[in-house]
């Protein structure tokens, strides 16, 4: 049957988690505690409301919603700088590879993105018009590890969830594709990513070798 590939974009297509992290240390330091990079582990794939949620946890900070709004607010225009200096270089090693060989095989590719920031993103590196469609954080009701940023993926290029590949950096993602029977392609750490159907630490491992097999399974 046809195959569609669907893409993460945080940590498989560019590492933004970066900026994420110093944007959240920012907001952790204003509010008179630190933040280190370990933590930063748990907000991957992780939506921005649950994000702030944990980092509030981590400093036992009660808050209302009303200050919450205003730090999600703060936070997002931090990250947003960071952005904006975002160009082709800061695509991840092998990823333009692996999309321009899909592209000439005519295989149907979406994003499935956590993040209302994925369209900007894309079009700061060049790659908004690579997907046949997008599907981001302000399309999805309900985040990773629940699957409908890639059923709605799935739907979208026309492709059972059986006949769907995706690449994911974190657990939630690949928890998200395995509870809807799709072929979960770990990107990081075997070690924390092994639920996921095959693993590689980036895409400079993958080849078209293995890209045939999966559009020909
Ligand atoms: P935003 P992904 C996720 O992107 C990030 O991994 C996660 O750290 C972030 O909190 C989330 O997007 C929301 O991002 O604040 O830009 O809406 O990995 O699902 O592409
Ligand atoms: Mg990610």
């Amino acid at each position: 049957a046809k195959k569609g590939f669907i893409f993460d974009l945080d940590g498989v297509i560019v590492d933004t988690a970066g900026f994420h992290y110093l944007a959240w240390k920012s907001l952790a330091n204003e509010l008179g505690f630190e933040f280190t990079e370990e933590q930063n582990e748990q907000f991957k794939g992780v939506s921005r409301v649950r994000s702030l949620d944990i980092l509030l946890e981590i400093g036992d900070i009660n808050a209302t919603q009303d200050q919450k709004d205003k730090w999600l607010v703060s936070k997002n225009e931090e990250y947003l700088s960071y952005i904006e200096k975002m160009t082709d270089a800061d695509i991840l090693p092998g990823v333009l590879k692996t999309l321009n060989y899909l592209k000439s095989k005519n295989i149907p590719m979406a994003l499935g993105s956590a993040s209302k920031n994925a369209q900007p993103i894309l079009k700061r590196v060049g790659l908004f018009d690579m997907f046949d469609t997008i599907v981001d954080g302000n399309h999805v009701q309900k985040a990773k590890p629940d699957p409908e940023v890639f059923t709605i993926g799935a739907d979208e290029l026309g492709v059972s969830y059986s006949d769907a590949i995706v690449f994911e950096d974190s657990i939630a993602g690949i928890q998200a594709a395995n509870s809807v029977d799709m072929v979960s392609i770990g990107i990081g750490d075997p070690g924390i990513l092994h639920e996921a159907d095959h693993n590689f630490r980036d895409f400079t491992e993958i080849n078209s070798t293995f890209l045939d097999q999966l559009i020909n399974a």
